[in-house]
């Protein structure tokens, strides 16, 4: 059985989860809408896995005989000021998740709650992965700075995401 506390922890974390898939939801909208259908893909993508990481949580709870209580999803931002400062957005709200994941094993620390622990471990990896992702596509960016075709054909790349 898991603890009520680390029952609610992980609660909010699906709420931030959900956000993160509405969050690159919205950005996906706003690349299809600015003609960068690859930076669109990657972002659909990307709001899948968020969807997976709250599902993960998710089920957590309901394995260990807990009470998974969603909440209001709040409206993410729908426009940006070019795919530079979306994928910035990206990197930050990454290290925003990164930072509610360690906060989350501390809890399972304090808790011992090394079911969670060890399903926390997980995500730890993943977070490493996410940032280092976000950070790739900067990078490629910034080496293009304002040439209109290399930004066309990093958009080839991005399409070609496939999970
Ligand atoms: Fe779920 O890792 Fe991104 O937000």
């Amino acid at each position: 059985m898991i603890s009520e506390k680390m029952q609610n922890a992980i609660n909010e974390q699906i709420n931030k989860e959900m956000f993160s898939s509405y969050l690159y939801l919205s950005m996906a909208a706003y690349f299809e809408r600015t003609g960068l259908p690859g930076a669109a893909k990657w972002m659909y993508v990307q709001s899948g896995e968020e969807t997976g990481h709250a599902m993960k949580f998710f089920a957590h709870i309901i394995d260990r005989g807990g009470k998974v209580t969603l909440a209001a999803i709040a409206a993410p931002q729908i426009d940006w000021a070019g795919p530079m400062a979306a994928f910035k957005a990206v990197y930050e709200h990454e290290q925003f998740i990164s930072k509610s994941i360690t906060d989350l094993y501390e809890t399972a620390l304090v808790e011992k709650d090394y079911a969670a622990q060890v399903l926390l471990q997980w995500y730890i990896n993943e977070q490493v992965e996410e940032e280092k992702n976000a950070v790739a596509v900067i990078d490629s960016m910034n080496r293009i700075e304002a040439h209109e075709t290399a930004v066309l054909q990093l958009d080839h790349q991005l399409a070609k995401r496939g999970k």
